[in-house]
């Protein structure tokens, strides 16, 4: 048994899909560097969205400014305010609409669905969330989107993370899994709906992406 609070080491225990792929639930695959090819492609990309559409700290609906820096890129994004959450085609920052999701973002999201068993995944948004040394994400559910039967895929790039992974119910207490740079996480089926999060981000420094961490998530909105 391991400590109650170590992070899970997928990578010792067992090969129960193909090659280095991890079922985590049902519905969900960890692909183990599935993305670490290209991505010093996906870095370059994602700078040229934030080059149009500035990372910026929404805030919740209760007036709290969120540590984690987010940008959009695809025809819908999701954004956070006074008034609530949502997805909208336009940043609020500039009233432009969001950058078009780069074609190389879009295959990979595609071809990580397939592989999981999602072979129609059309994701029309992509969050891009940059994590510093500090930065954390609460535990949360991802309810804003109109289909559920979509799964939501998301690439890790940068630093590592130890994200957290719990249940159906806000108090199932979450699972630890560290995240590195070019590993794929698909999340359909039923565990859509499960509470995650990710805990405050250690220091160091990434070749690829220096003292950050950036994650990717591919939607289906609407
Ligand atoms: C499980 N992002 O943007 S990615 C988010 O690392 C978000 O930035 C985290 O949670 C990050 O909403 C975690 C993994 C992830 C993303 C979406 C999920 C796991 C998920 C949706 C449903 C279930
Ligand atoms: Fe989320």
């Amino acid at each position: 048994m391991p400590a109650p609070d170590s992070v899970e080491d997928t990578r010792t225990t067992g090969d129960l899909f193909e090659g280095t792929d991890q079922p985590l639930g049902p519905g969900a695959a960890l692909l183990r560097g599935f993305a670490r090819d290209c991505a010093a492609d996906l870095i370059a990309a994602a700078n040229g969205v934030i080059a149009r559409a500035p990372l910026r700290h929404m805030v919740t609906p209760g007036g709290l400014e969120m540590s984690v820096a987010m940008t959009n890129c695809g025809p819908l994004g999701w954004v956070s305010d006074r008034h609530g959450y949502r997805y909208q085609a336009h940043d609020p920052l500039s009233g432009d609409p969001w950058p078009e999701m780069p074609g190389l973002f879009r295959s990979l999201a595609q071809r990580a669905a397939e592989r999981a068993g999602f072979p129609d995944f059309m994701p029309d948004a992509c969050l891009i969330n940059r994590y510093l040394p500090g930065t954390r994400l609460s535990l949360h559910q991802d309810r804003d989107e109109t289909d559920f039967g979509a799964p939501i895929v998301s690439v890790s790039l940068g630093l590592p993370a130890v994200f957290l992974f719990g249940g159906l119910r806000r108090a199932d207490r979450p699972r630890r899994l560290g995240l590195e740079h070019g590993d794929v996480v698909v999340w359909g089926g039923a565990s859509r709906l499960v509470y995650h999060g990710v805990a405050p981000l250690a220091s160091g420094v990434h070749p690829a992406l220096g003292g950050q961490r950036f994650n990717l998530t591919f939607r289906k909105a609407t």
